[in-house]
């Protein structure tokens, strides 16, 4: 209770049992599918899954359960639901709200053992999977057969697929695939009071009635567990290429992606920006040397995904060429071999990591409408520097870095501010400044990492009190108990 002074304890809900965890042990049928801390001591195995990735979050549950069935998720919620014990669902726990850990006890439904590959259809490229399948795992699957997972994330080697469905991600690839609204056709979902739910369709159109599928997509575990998925998977393009260059403002990179999306059109796969602090930071975290020899105000990193190898280098050359030429970029380097290409990346998706390899980091995951979007980071940093709270020597101060970065094609920013340690007065001179900041410009408090906890306090600046209302509404639908997540968003 300590972590979170201002929440209290549902006290409707019971606290787990011996005779509990009995029950759970008769479902569950094997001693590697249940973390018992109730009847032993068993902190050390429980902390992995009461602390999440930015060990920020701490939750004090005594029970993580694994079941490798929809039947025992069924048995477990249905039980759970009637004995007022609230639930935790968790993937690879590398969400960024604190929406994958405990905020109290509740009882740890962990998905990890639900982890096998039902089917892939060559033809259509429909695959279906199990909630808990890494998603490194579902993209090498369908990578043998020529097919590409249509979502890419840093945390791909921890993440489940269910995760990312639950949190409605959104990645590296969106803006040539789309969102997970998109590409889900189905799925098999358990509600609180047991029911399954088997809308596992592998239908690209189905216009019949309410696409209900859609409130567990993005919903964060508050209405039901999702166990099984159907994704509509795009073809794998066999000529990919990358290119990381700097630009001198970010005009220039605004002018940069209006280029890259005339010029390499259907081409275009990625493009992501990332401004010096961002990268100095990464080099400073990793020490990997940056691509390029002298430092730039802003870099953009570029993939390209086409059939034809050749084709699409000379339209890259092409770009490249007319962006030096008219000085819109200043420098830059093409990826010529795989672990370039890599190298390239590990700049752009290291950033996250990066923030928080000296202490601790605020992280926000914001829409802003393009000419604004990195407005926020300067008026951040000005605010840090005169606040007195932001030094780069002076370890007294918390604040050594903000930097700036994100999916500049689809107008989503990640703002971090990189602490050497968490304070309270940080997160007061950030907290609700960047909300209002945002919900002036219409954009949006959280474009793909959800609100779990973090954001719970600050969802009427993206959403109306109609809408939250009707959200209210619909929880009380599925979850009457309020035992799915609780304390979280909704
Ligand atoms: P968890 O963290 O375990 O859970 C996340 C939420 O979903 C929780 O609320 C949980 O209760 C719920 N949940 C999980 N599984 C289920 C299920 N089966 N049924 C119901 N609810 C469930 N996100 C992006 O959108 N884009 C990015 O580019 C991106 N990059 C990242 C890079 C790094 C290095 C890291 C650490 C995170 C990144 N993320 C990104 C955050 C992102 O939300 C997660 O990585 C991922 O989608 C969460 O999957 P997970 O399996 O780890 O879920
Ligand atoms: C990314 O795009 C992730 O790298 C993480 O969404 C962003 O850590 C962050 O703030
Ligand atoms: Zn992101």
């Amino acid at each position: 209770a300590d972590s979170y002074p201002n929440l209290k304890r549902d006290s409707r809900f019971k606290e787990v049992t011996a005779d509990d965890v009995a029950f759970f042990r008769e479902v569950l049928g094997s001693d590697n599918a249940i973390i018992d801390g109730v009847t032993k001591d068993a902190s050390d195995d429980l902390e992995a899954f009461n602390s999440d990735w930015m060990k920020k979050y701490r939750g004090q549950c005594k029970v993580v359960l694994k079941p490798d069935t929809t039947e025992q998720v069924s048995r477990i919620l249905k039980y759970c639901n009637e004995n007022l014990l609230p639930v935790n669902p968790q993937g690879g726990n590398t969400g960024l709200v604190g929406g994958s850990v405990p905020v109290f006890d509740e009882v740890v439904l962990n998905l990890s053992r639900m982890n096998s590959i039902h089917s892939f259809d060559e033809v259509s490229g429909i695959l279906v999977a199990d909630a808990g399948v890494i998603l490194q795992a579902a993209d090498d699957h369908v990578a043998e057969k020529g097919y590409i997972f249509p979502l890419d994330l840093g945390a791909k080697g921890s993440c489940q697929i269910g995760g990312n469905v639950a949190t409605n991600a959104g990645g590296l690839r969106l803006l040539r695939y789309g969102s997970m609204h998109g590409n889900i056709l189905g799925l098999e979902a358990v509600l609180p009071d047991g029911t399954i739910v088997d809308d596992l369709c592998t239908l690209r159109k189905n216009n019949t009635g309410y696409d209900l599928k859609q409130l567990f997509i993005g919903g964060e575990g508050s209405i039901g567990i999702i166990t099984k998925i159907s994704i509509l998977c795009p073809q794998r393009s066999p000529a990919v290429n990358v290119a990381y260059f700097g630009l001198s403002s970010y005009a220039k990179v605004q002018q940069a992606f209006r280029e890259a999306k005339i010029q390499l059109s259907e081409i275009l796969s990625a493009f992501e920006l990332m401004d010096s602090q961002s990268q100095a930071l990464y080099a400073r975290a990793s020490g990997a040397r940056l691509p390029l020899e002298s430092p730039h105000p802003f870099y953009c990193l570029i993939e390209t995904s086409g059939s034809n190898t050749d084709h699409d280098s000379e339209k890259l050359t092409t770009f490249l060429e007319h962006v030096m030429g008219e000085e819109i970029v200043a420098d830059g380097v093409v990826a010529d071999n795989e672990s370039q290409l890599q190298s390239l990346w590990a700049c752009r998706e290291g950033i996250s990591e990066a923030s928080q390899h000296f202490g601790g980091v605020y992280k926000y995951d914001l829409s802003i409408p393009l000419p604004d979007l990195y407005s926020l980071v300067e008026e951040c940093r000005e605010r840090f520097q005169s606040n007195g709270l932001m030094s780069d020597t002076d370890e007294s101060k918390p604040v050594f870095d903000v930097v700036g970065y994100g999916h500049m094609g689809d107008s989503n920013l990640h703002l971090n501010v990189a602490v050497r340690r968490y304070e309270k007065e940080v997160e007061k001179a950030l907290e609700p400044w960047v909300y209002e900041w945002v919900a002036q410009r219409k954009g949006s408090i959280s474009a793909e990492h959800g609100l779990g906890l973090a954001k719970k306090e600050f969802i009427q600046y993206s959403r109306s009190e109609t809408m939250v209302g009707l959200m209210k509404q619909l929880k009380k639908v599925y979850d009457p108990n309020g035992i799915m997540n609780p304390y979280k968003y909704i």
